[in-house]
């Protein structure tokens, strides 16, 4: 593998891009936003893909099946990160750089942030282990944009609860953790914010959704109003990868 790794260096990616990924604790309403901007984005006219992690392609819908389903935990932390990461390397391949190259904004629910703040806790993984790891799975394929939903995580776990319930789902590989796991998950997202400032935004998420969505779309908007020597037009539809 090259230096650049993963699916990066199969692919010419010199253009900007549109590459926005939700993060965060349990219940912080990161599957309610991505809907919402979704929405909003394609009444503004641009093409927008939204997809998830783990999954978000055939093989990798299968490993997230596996995981979730805590298959994974047996064989152990760093070998969860690795499965992270080879859904990730599928995902990237099938769904996320073709939409990205045809010129479509891509809102992923989760990604390469979520196996550095939860598998790093979890298994206690030396952050330069997953950084590698990270590296060799996406190369440069990195989001430009991350939203991280911050909440309380008795509040997002009592929300993911109440979801539950009215579902009558079970407590899935993650949720299961202690109180002090979420604690701990809650700081790693606000580091991460810390550590890369250009790419992170951190919003409440302890607010009502229109609230919450209102804040997201200012954020968006600025991100996505055209700079110098840009038309407003060339960031939609299809004008960047073609
Ligand atoms: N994971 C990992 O360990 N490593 C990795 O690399 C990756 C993932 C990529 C995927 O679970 C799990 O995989 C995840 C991390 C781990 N851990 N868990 N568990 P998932 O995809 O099944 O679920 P999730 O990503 O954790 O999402 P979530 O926490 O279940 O929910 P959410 O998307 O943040 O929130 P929501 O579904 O929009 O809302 C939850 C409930 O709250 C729902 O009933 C809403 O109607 C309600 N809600 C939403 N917003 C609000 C507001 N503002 N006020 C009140 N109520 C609200």
């Amino acid at each position: 593998m090259g230096s650049g790794g993963g699916v990066g260096e199969e692919t010419d990616m010199t253009a900007p891009l549109h590459f926005i990924t939700f993060e965060g604790g349990e219940g912080g309403g990161k599957s309610t936003q991505v809907g919402l901007l979704r929405s909003r984005l394609e009444g503004e006219g641009f093409e927008v893909v939204l997809t998830r992690e783990p999954g978000g392609s055939e093989r990798g819908e299968k490993i997230r099946e596996f995981i979730l389903s805590g298959q994974g935990k047996p064989y152990g932390a760093f070998a969860e990160a690795v499965l992270f990461s080879a859904a990730r390397i599928d995902h990237l391949r099938e769904t996320i750089i073709p939409a990205l190259q045809r010129g479509a904004i891509v809102i992923c629910d989760r990604f390469a942030d979520s196996t550095r703040a939860y598998q790093g806790i979890l298994g206690e993984i030396e952050p330069e282990v997953i950084s590698a790891l990270e590296r060799a799975a996406i190369g440069e394929n990195r989001p430009t944009l991350t939203i991280i939903l911050d909440i309380p995580p008795e509040i997002g776990l009592a929300r993911a609860n109440a979801r539950r319930e009215g579902v009558g789902g079970a407590v899935d590989r993650f949720e299961g953790e202690d109180m002090e796991f979420h604690r701990n998950l809650r700081r790693a997202f606000l580091d991460i914010a810390k550590q890369e400032p250009e790419r992170c935004r951190v919003i409440a998420a302890d607010r009502a959704p229109e609230i919450v969505a209102q804040e997201i779309w200012q954020v968006v908007s600025k991100w996505l109003s055209p700079k110098e020597g840009e038309s407003g037009k060339d960031r939609k539809q299809g004008s960047q990868y073609g």
